[in-house]
């Protein structure tokens, strides 16, 4: 186990610490800008090769690229993927599905297209004791779609893996609670692009016994959980992504920006291409306002969005990690959060993830004669319970639930 940092310190007149770092004593970091760790453990840690590095190079902007979503030449019934299955669990109702006895490393071009798929519909697909490579994840991942690049986050410091984006905290630095709020961890990965990543994995290689979790929360049920008149209502809306705030606090950290950072208007109910189910687009991370209303009421919704993001479990999934276990989500249709509740334990993960189409509105989906659907409801029609729309809320009084 990693020492345990002494936190004694004392403070000078202005209440800032007199010996921030010494003996160990950890440094606090605010984990959206990932400062370098130190590099003590270099020496025994056997994946210091993947620890997070900085690389002071500049790409050019992103152009539009050609993406056509692999879940569309899927078998809806999944047949060669559950076949080769032990066990396929759904956590909740909602988002998360637990699969066991599959191989990433083993997986057909059809399987990979049923895994898509899955993951499309179900938020969240989780795998444990997985020896693929982060070589061989990324090249799973560059059959979804054309592999995404991080601006300003650490990639490993083994050269030739710039599209990996690496999560690592250990001993030498502590979650500042003053850095950063719970909702604000809340997000969709880098949704300012113009085509924000699709099917996305993310490898656990070091990990704490205990803590650490991660939280996907569902956009789908999100939609669903509203009354039809407002489901409208955001289905007219566009909303601003802004990646400004995290370049500058990269630069804050001393890293180059390795992209410029840009602002991008996403709809703030987008349809999922293999699905055809719709899903709320905006993130506290990234989700800066709604265009084309007064303030007021951009910040009313999304203060709302955000909140029933973070703060309705019905709609989320939390999974405990293993070494070895690999997450791979939808990140079109879900947000998520990471826990910082581990310290001083080393945790150290490999994200691959391809960027998806630009966000398809309803109405351009619709366009072309397809309907764009409520997961809740063809779910419920799947299953012989059809509700019409008069009847699905507003019947019973509200009343205290508790014991
Ligand atoms: O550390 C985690 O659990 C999640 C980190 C994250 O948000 C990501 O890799 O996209
Ligand atoms: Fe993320």
């Amino acid at each position: 186990m990693a020492p345990v940092a002494t936190t004694e310190q004392t403070l000078q007149s202005n209440g800032t610490p007199k010996k921030a770092v010494s003996n160990g004593i950890a440094k606090v970091f605010n984990p959206f800008y990932s400062p370098p760790a130190s590099d003590e453990n270099d020496g025994t840690y056997k994946f210091a090769h993947y620890k997070p590095s900085f690389p002071d190079i500049v790409w050019a902007p992103l152009e539009e690229q050609e993406v056509t979503d692999r879940g569309l030449s899927a078998d809806p019934e999944k047949n060669a993927l559950f076949s080769a299955a032990t066990k396929v669990q759904h956590l909740t109702p909602a988002i998360g599905t637990e699969i066991t006895g599959i191989d990433l490393r083993q997986l057909s071009p059809q399987q990979k297209d049923e895994l898509a798929l899955l993951v499309g519909e179900r938020g969240v697909v989780f795998l444990r004791n997985q020896d693929i490579s982060i070589r061989e994840l990324l090249d799973l991942h560059r059959h979804y779609g054309p592999l995404h690049k991080h601006a300003t986050t650490g990639v490993p410091r083994e050269p030739g893996l710039e599209e990996v984006h690496v999560v690592y905290s250990d001993a030498s630095r502590r979650p500042d609670p003053s850095a950063f709020s719970k909702i604000e961890l809340w997000h969709s990965d880098v949704s300012y692009e113009l085509q924000p990543p699709s099917t996305t994995s993310l490898k656990l290689i070091e990990g704490p016994p205990y803590g650490g979790d991660t939280l996907w929360s569902s956009g789908y049920a999100l939609f669903s959980s509203f009354s039809p008149l407002f489901q409208k209502y955001l289905e007219s809306l566009y909303a601003v992504h802004s990646a400004v705030a995290q370049a500058d606090g990269a630069r804050a950290a001393g890293h180059t920006v390795r992209r410029e950072a840009i602002e991008t208007i996403h709809p703030v109910v987008r349809v999922h291409p293999a699905t055809g189910w719709k899903s709320v687009y905006v993130n506290p991370g990234f989700t800066r306002r709604i265009v084309g209303v007064p303030k007021a009421e951009s910040d009313a919704v999304l203060n709302l969005l955000f909140h029933q993001i973070s703060d309705n479990p019905d709609f989320q999934v939390r999974f405990h990690w293993e070494p070895n276990s690999v997450a791979i989500w939808d990140n079109r249709v879900t947000t998520h959060s990471a826990t910082f509740d581990f310290y001083p334990h080393t945790r150290h993960a490999l994200r691959a993830t391809p960027h998806g189409e630009k966000p398809t509105s309803v109405e351009e989906y619709e366009r072309h004669g397809k309907v764009a659907k409520d997961r809740q409801l063809e779910i419920w029609k799947q299953t012989g319970i059809s509700l019409p729309e008069s009847a699905q809320l507003g019947k019973s009084t509200p009343r205290g639930y508790n014991d």
